[in-house]
């Protein structure tokens, strides 16, 4: 519409851990502030809100919480954002996301919590325009200094995660507006870069409309009979 703003693109980086996701959305950052686009940086975890610091306690093992619930401040905390999150799209600024619902759900449900369990509490959160999956295989992340020292951050568990991820992206690609592009994290960090850079561009064209949500079309709709 002539004299409308154009709205926000919102781009969502995944992968697993040490895949270079914070490098590159560092990367991208910059890339967009200099080609004048508006652009916010967030992370999930959040972890300066107060579900936030309840989820950095437990990621530190300073804690521990039964993993539904632990699974559900995960998603809580994304929905602390969601509403700010529309409101700049909405007013033209660019959202670029270290990590989002995917997370949640390839986490929780690599832990063996049932899949669609772990999927509701994030339904009809805005969906991203594109979701950056950074693929790396376990073995050679781990030979990036080693994994840290949090939960999850061990090999075996990478490997359930990453075919949970490889499964969203399967639900994912081609919902509505909606792209999941795979990326090969295993090139060197410029190269990687100079990949996200041609899939950013060329999506960001092309995003125009309303924000979707995550997955709305799956929800049974309300006062459906049993
Ligand atoms: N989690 C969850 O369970 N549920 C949820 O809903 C959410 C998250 C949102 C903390 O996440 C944990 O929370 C995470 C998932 C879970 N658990 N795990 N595992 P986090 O995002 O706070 O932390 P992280 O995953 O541990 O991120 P990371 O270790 O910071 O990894 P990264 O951001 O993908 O990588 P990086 O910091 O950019 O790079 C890591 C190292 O590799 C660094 O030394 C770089 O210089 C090097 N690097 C990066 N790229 C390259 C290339 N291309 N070549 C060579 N070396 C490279
Ligand atoms: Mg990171």
């Amino acid at each position: 519409m002539s004299g409308s703003i154009k709205r926000g693109a919102f781009i969502v980086i995944e992968g697993l851990d040490r895949s270079g996701k914070s490098s590159q959305a560092a990367k991208l950052l910059v890339r967009l502030q200099n080609a004048n686009i508006p652009v916010k940086l967030l992370k999930f975890p959040d972890r300066t809100t107060a579900i936030g610091k309840t989820i950095d306690s437990y990621l530190r093992s300073e804690s521990d919480l039964d993993d539904r619930a632990i699974h559900l401040l995960f998603s809580a905390n994304r929905w602390e954002l969601a509403s700010s999150i529309e409101e700049s799209l909405r007013s033209g600024t660019t959202i670029l996301c270290d990590r989002y619902a995917f997370s949640g759900i390839a986490f929780s449900a690599a832990k063996g919590l049932p899949y669609e369990w772990c999927r509701s509490p994030d339904i009809s959160l805005p969906a991203p325009d594109v979701t950056l999956f950074l693929d790396i295989p376990p073995e050679e992340a781990r030979e990036r200094g080693g994994y840290g020292q949090e939960r999850y951050e061990k090999e075996e568990m990478q490997k359930k995660v990453r075919a949970m991820f490889q499964r969203l992206g399967k639900e994912t690609d081609g919902r509505g507006q909606q792209r999941w592009v795979t990326i090969d994290a295993g090139k060197s960090m410029d190269t990687v870069a100079e990949d996200i850079w041609r899939h950013v561009k060329l999506f960001m064209k092309g995003v125009d409309g309303p924000v979707e949500r995550l997955w709305e079309a799956d929800a049974a709709p309300l006062n459906t009979p049993p």
